[in-house]
């Protein structure tokens, strides 16, 4: 050890003194010195043991659970796969904290070429000891300084270069580009940084540099560098090991272990933050007294106990200890310290340490406590920053992805000033449509003029055509309330777009077929028709089709009489006696529905297949109907609100797209951007562009999802759902044969929330538009209303509901709006419609 002499220390042969009272006192000097090293000794079973409870802390870390005794980390690093070797670009490497008191710049070019390496430049910085342990802000200038210096150096422009940040200490990672400092570790000791994000605090510190413009894409720590930068001959390293200044290790971890982490399929590096394992039972019987004193004297104290045992910073200094109490003893130096001996850190790694043995012995140990491991030690080639830029390419590649995803979805997030706008543009056209002047919303008289009273009685018929389903319901309304049964017939597909005779041919055969299930045969109750297309009504009984919308289609019905069109069906059905007395749209059949409940109930509103509203309208107010004392229950259509183009600065081009795949191209704009039918096919066409765009399923276009609505859109209320989000995502996804990553599930759902998000804000516009109408009909400073809604989109979305009615009192804040799903869908509505008209013949009659 010519180094001796550098400790200012003589070789020498001294009289060994007795360490500890009441101690054998050992016979000679290399007995002492034997016994000293004994306790350096681990035996096999205490490895065993420590083995045993390092995994224990680390099943317990990923279970989120913290235990007694400070154990390992379990960090998630976002890093969710090893490298797939297409990275390619330039990038800088920033390393901070490997090696101790320096800092390494690097320039990393990746060629995206398998096996084609082009050599990293690198530059080392020395971190002055009051850097390490000064404010933080200095030493993230330090680094900011260095990275300049080095670049200046360098034949690069000083715009958009992106860095990778190598840090070598424990962080909350909550993305690839943002971790919060828990503690330092390894001599470093700023201030004002642990519980910071190191990313934001470089990026302040490289702003205040001001040389260059540089994006710090990805923060990793010097494990997961080190894992991801190694190209061993077979295969992806999985594990990452840093034994230096300090030491950690990181492997990928199955993401279903992870309890943190919201997912079940796929895996993620974890770091495992072994340094500061030291759990009392496993570490006790092998920590030494010199261990203790070095804990005791270091920078943080009781922590980081296992690293420092096994780091470089600790190694030189646990030999020092060792060498003082020796010479203490007299059994060195002649019994003789130096203050060099016995000054702090005076004896570094590179004094004791021969790294080949340590690997060898790292083998050995391995290989004894994991004899089923085959495990090959890979040294890493440059210290990892290969690694972090590779990490770097692939955040970079992700921070692009997000910037066009953002950009695509934009369009979709509205404004409180878009909303206010799309709610006085409503008010506009309600307007014009009730004086009759041109106008895309056609409100639409009903004849119903007022809400049940209760005093409705006996049984009804109701059909109720054109949701998802359609029904014919027997509704009996009696003193005790009312009772319903009913039966969902199918409309194929064939009927709904074929002839309109056939249409209500077969709305006959059901009709018949639910009279003999409910022994009706013969029977002519009055019925109530709920028709869910637009009609100009010019009694309760007559309602000229304007046209079809949602999916129909049938001929020879449009600017016909729908009643007359049912009536000859039944007349073509000899045999068959009915009554029908309404025809009711199914946003009046819902009002009727809840208005049966809840008096206040006087608005009624679709959000399923298609969307509609209607109200109490003062009568006076209706051009078209005469009299000026009482109220009429209008059918605004707002289904086809912007027709006209006033809703064209909001329509984006996959609007278009759904709209000139559509069967009537041009028509119900507003209903295209809100209902059920049409939400699919608007994240279907969304997802077609990310794909094109590489963002999405890299960039694979599938023949599936080139199919028109595959995309369900009861897949979004699913996607939606708090619960499940990813494991959803990905489940529904693959049954639509797509190949997805992680981050194309999270790009999903966030395409999905966007578009069922302006859905949601558009309709809640509208309805905000009414019922400020209802509270101006009626002068009032506030208005108590409810409105009764019904529909599937509506009813299954987990966040549809809540989102109309936060639109809705933001845009009318002086109406206190109650909204009241219908239970019973409008069938019953219809039937009370019809039991009301029936009341009021009879009250004619007599
Ligand atoms: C159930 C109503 C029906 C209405 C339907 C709308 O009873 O009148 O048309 O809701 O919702 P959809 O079935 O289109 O989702
Ligand atoms: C840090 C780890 C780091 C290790 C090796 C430890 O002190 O806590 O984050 O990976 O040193 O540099
Ligand atoms: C129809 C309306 C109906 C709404 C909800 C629209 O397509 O035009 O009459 O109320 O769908 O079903």
């Amino acid at each position: 050890m010519d180094s001796i002499g550098s400790l200012g220390l003589q070789q020498g042969e001294g009289a060994p003194s007795c360490p500890q009272e009441g101690l054998p006192c050992p016979s000679n000097s290399s007995e002492m010195v034997q016994e000293c090293l004994q306790q350096f000794k681990v035996t096999g079973a205490q490895l065993r043991q420590i083995q045993t409870s390092l995994l224990g802390s680390m099943e317990q870390a990923l279970r989120g659970q913290v235990g007694p005794a400070p154990a390992v980390r379990m960090l998630p690093t976002y890093v969710g796969s090893t490298p797939h070797g297409t990275e390619k670009g330039d990038f800088v490497v920033l390393e901070l904290g490997a090696t101790g008191a320096s800092l390494r710049v690097l320039w990393v070019t990746l060629t995206g070429i398998e096996g084609h390496k082009v050599e990293p430049r690198s530059q080392e910085f020395v971190i002055p000891q009051e850097v390490m342990l000064g404010p933080g802000q200095q030493l993230f200038d330090f680094a900011a300084r260095c990275l300049s210096e080095f670049l200046d150096v360098l034949p690069v422009d000083n715009q958009g270069l992106q860095l990778g940040f190598s840090f070598s200490f424990p962080c909350h990672q909550t993305g690839l580009d943002k971790s919060t400092l828990i503690s330092w570790t390894k001599g470093f000791k700023c201030s004002d940084v642990e519980g910071q994000d190191v990313v934001q605090l470089l990026r302040d510190a490289i702003q205040r540099q001001g040389a260059y413009s540089i994006d710090v894409v990805a923060v990793v720590n010097d494990t997961v560098g080190t894992m991801m930068g190694c190209e061993p001959g077979v295969g992806p390293c999985e594990v990452g090991l840093v034994v230096d200044t300090g030491t950690n290790a990181c492997y990928m971890e199955e993401a279903r272990h992870v309890a943190v982490l919201d997912e079940d399929r796929g895996r993620v590096c974890i770091s495992i933050e072994w340094g500061s394992f030291s759990d009392e039972g496993a570490l006790g019987p092998v920590q030494t007294i010199f261990d203790h004193t070095l804990d005791h004297e270091s920078l943080n104290p009781g922590a980081q106990r296992f690293e420092k045992m096994i780091g470089g910073l600790y190694l030189g200094e646990l030999v020092r200890l060792v060498l003082v109490h020796l010479a203490q003893r007299g059994v060195l130096f002649g019994g003789h310290t130096s203050p060099v001996l016995r000054s702090q850190g005076s004896i570094l790694l590179e004094h004791v340490a021969e790294m080949e043995e340590f690997l060898s012995v790292l083998r050995e140990t391995v290989m004894l406590l994991a004899p089923n491991c085959d495990v090959s030690f890979i040294p890493s080639v440059d210290g990892g920053g290969r690694g972090v830029a590779m990490v770097t390419a692939v955040a970079a590649r992700l921070a692009a992805h997000r910037r066009l995803l953002e950009e695509t979805l934009a369009p979709f997030r509205l404004t409180r000033e878009q909303l206010a706008e799309v709610q006085a543009q409503m008010r506009e056209a309600m307007a014009k449509g009730l004086q009759g002047e041109a106008s895309s919303l056609r409100m639409l008289p009903t004849y119903v003029r007022a809400t049940p009273d209760g005093s409705e009685r006996g049984d009804f018929l109701a059909l109720d055509l054109g949701g998802t389903n359609f029904r014919v319901l027997l509704v009996r309304v009696t003193t005790g309330g009312v009772q319903i049964s009913s039966q969902i017939y199918s409309i194929p597909e064939c009927v709904a777009q074929g002839s309109g005779q056939q249409l209500f041919d077969h709305i006959v055969d059901c009709i018949v077929d639910f009279q003999q299930k409910q022994g009706l045969s013969g029977q002519s109750l009055p019925l109530g028709f709920t028709f869910s297309f637009p009609c100009r009504q010019m009694g309760l009984d007559q309602g000229i089709l304007l046209n079809w919308t949602k999916g129909f289609n049938a001929s020879d019905c449009e600017g016909q009489d729908v009643v007359c069109l049912l009536r000859e069906a039944i007349r073509r059905r000899q045999a068959v006696e009915l009554n029908v007395v309404a025809i009711v749209n199914d946003t009046v059949g819902t009002m009727m529905s809840c208005g049966y409940e809840d008096p206040h109930c006087e608005v009624g509103l679709i959000v399923g297949t298609g969307t509609n509203v209607c109200y109490m309208e003062e009568l006076r107010n209706v051009a078209s109907v005469d009299g000026d004392s009482g109220q009429m229950c209008i059918n605004t259509e707002w289904g086809a609100f912007g027709d006209d183009g006033s809703l064209s600065m909001l329509s984006t081009r996959f609007d278009a797209s759904v709209d000139q795949a559509s069967i009537n191209p041009g028509k119900q704009r507003f209903e295209k951007m809100i209902s059920g039918m049409y939400l699919g096919e608007i994240v279907r066409h969304i997802l077609l562009h990310l794909t094109s765009l590489g963002v999405l399923f890299r960039g694979q276009q599938t023949q599936r999802l080139q199919t028109r609505d595959i995309f369900k859109t009861k897949f979004l209320s699913e996607i939606e759902s708090d619960s499940l989000a990813l494991r959803q995502v990905r489940a529904i996804l693959e049954d639509l044969g797509l190949p997805l990553t992680s981050d194309d599930a999270l790009m999903v759902l966030e395409v999905c929330q966007a578009v069922s998000q302006r859905a949601a804000q558009l309709c809640g516009a509208g309805v905000a538009a009414v019922v400020e109408k209802i509270r101006e009909n009626r002068g009032l400073e506030e208005l108590t209303i409810s409105v009764g809604v019904d529909g599937t989109l509506y009813k299954l979305h987990p966040h549809f509901s809540s989102l109309v009615a936060a639109t809705v009192r933001e845009l009318a804040p002086r109406c206190v709006v109650t909204f009241l799903q219908s239970e019973d869908g409008s069938g019953k509505g219809a039937a009370l419609v019809t039991a009301v008209a029936c009341r009021l013949a009879q009250r004619t009659r007599i």
